[in-house]
């Protein structure tokens, strides 16, 4: 993310800390204090230093009922600047968490106040906006609750991440250095499938450009998973955050049949399924059913392309926990828009014409590390695209590059439309994947007046310039 500069700082003020006007209600809700921290855990038998956004009783992250005032205090006390942005909320424009486009960063030892309705509920998460420290874990889950659970039903939150000891800086400088090398060489089986309607067949996609040193799944890696209890015969709601900076995964429910109910907290019509992708950003909200025989069962987090995998345990009464192995039998393949297609949002938006349609191609220079929409590598004099307030808007993001991009829009829940030209009636969601080549297109109604990102949700590809605004 880019600096703004001390100009900018000056003429936005305080507005990441401005108050809405509070109606009664909101006045009498408590606050919630996240306070942003530095920390020490343990990766791999190795002490890590990491941040991360705790409550002062030790809450990871915030849990709280639809209908509810998001009513919060960030207390920044690492020692550089910060801003947390509450991904997939509706938030006003100010209090959004984008630092120079919705607000300044707020300076280590400072505090924003943020206070907004919640009208819907769900799994989301937050996670800095500024430079690179969500690769250090600045991140925590964001729950809003809304009766989907059920009564009985056991709540499990899943938070997946890719940890590296070497300082994300130092990443970022390799990767500008190597470039990103695409693998032309088409190694049989890579091909996207599902409906490609392209002239010619697609290279084999370019995976993974980062070489992670562990994978996290709630902190924590195979060697030493976390293991929840769970009732035998009992019902579980598994709520799965993808908050790793660059990883796109599968995730393999195992012995365990489930429902997806939700993607990114939106409800989608059931899908059943025992293994489910997730992009860098996404959320899948699963709705398991544990049988009655007392056993363990390992629920997993396969890296695209790759055999490594993380993951937790349930266990049901008391089961003995086998050890389960960093590596999957085999590699995975890259994730496709098989599943995407098959969604149906369970609350689409209304059928409309569009008003306004803009195509963005998805674009990069391999050669530098260059990542751009348009071919416009993001900076602050970029002009925002234009919307007027109540319009309906529709993009078409066209992937000229090897890489898919999981692409997320802030302020406004879009819906999928249309994969490669086919309509139908797809997820609503915050966050979508487009692999290499293909053609995703996605419509919004700009009900949320101010100035909103939009950009790929790869850490490093957005730090590269993958990003533009709507005003
Ligand atoms: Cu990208």
């Amino acid at each position: 993310m880019w600096m703004p500069s001390r100009r900018q700082v000056l003429l936005s003020g305080i507005a990441a800390a401005a108050l809405r006007p509070m109606g009664a209600k909101a006045q009498t809700e408590p606050v919630t204090i996240l306070q942003l921290q530095r920390r020490t855990i343990e990766v791999n038998g190795k002490p890590a230093s990491v941040f991360g956004i705790r409550q002062p009783d030790g809450t990871y992250g915030i849990a709280t009922e639809v209908g509810k005032q998001f009513r919060v205090r960030v207390e920044n006390q690492i020692e550089q600047p910060s801003l947390i942005h509450w991904h997939g909320l509706t938030p006003p424009w100010r209090q959004d968490g984008v630092p120079g486009i919705s607000g300044p960063p707020i300076p280590g030892g400072g505090n924003a106040d943020y206070n907004f309705p919640l009208s819907f509920g769900g799994t989301f998460w937050m996670h800095s906006h500024e430079g690179l420290q969500e690769q250090s874990l600045m991140l925590a889950p964001l729950i809003i609750h809304d009766g989907r659970g059920g009564s009985g039903e056991q709540e499990i939150v899943l938070m997946l991440n890719d940890f590296s000891f070497t300082p994300p800086e130092k990443i970022f400088e390799g990767l500008k250095k190597r470039g990103s090398m695409p693998n032309m060489a088409g190694g049989g089986g890579m091909r996207t499938a599902g409906l490609t309607r392209m002239r010619e067949p697609a290279p084999a996609p370019d995976l993974n450009d980062v070489k992670y040193d562990a994978f996290l799944a709630n902190e924590r890696t195979l060697a030493d998973p976390e293991v929840v209890g769970v009732e035998p015969g009992g019902k579980v709601l598994l709520r799965v955050i993808n908050g790793s900076s660059m990883s796109n995964y599968h995730v393999d429910l195992g012995r365990l049949a489930g429902t997806l109910i939700a993607v990114d907290g939106l409800r989608t019509a059931l899908v059943r399924g025992r293994r489910f992708p997730i992009a860098v950003g996404q959320r899948l909200d699963l709705r398991l059913a544990i049988p009655r025989t007392t056993a363990a069962y390992p629920l997993l987090a396969i890296l695209e392309g790759e055999r490594r995998q993380t993951g937790i345990v349930l266990a049901a009464g008391r089961a003995a926990i086998a050890r389960v192995p960093e590596l999957a039998e085999i590699a995975s393949p890259p994730l496709t828009l098989a599943l995407e297609w098959r969604l149906r949002a369970k609350k689409p938006i209304k059928a409309r014409k569009p008003d306004r349609v803009y195509t963005l191609n998805l674009t990069g220079e391999m050669a530098g590390y260059v990542w751009s929409i348009n071919d416009i590598v993001w900076n602050p004099e970029i002009p925002p695209l234009q919307i007027a307030e109540g319009e309906r808007v529709q993009l078409n993001l066209v992937n000229r590059t090897p890489m898919s991009h999981p692409m997320h829009l802030h302020g406004h829940p879009f819906q999928v439309v249309e994969i490669d030209g086919a309509r139908f009636s797809g997820a609503l969601r915050d966050t979508v994947l487009v692999p290499p080549g293909r053609r995703v297109t996605v419509v919004f109604e700009a009900s949320n007046p101010g100035l909103w990102a939009f950009h790929c949700h790869l850490l490093y590809h957005l730090e590269a310039g993958m990003l533009t605004t709507f005003k």
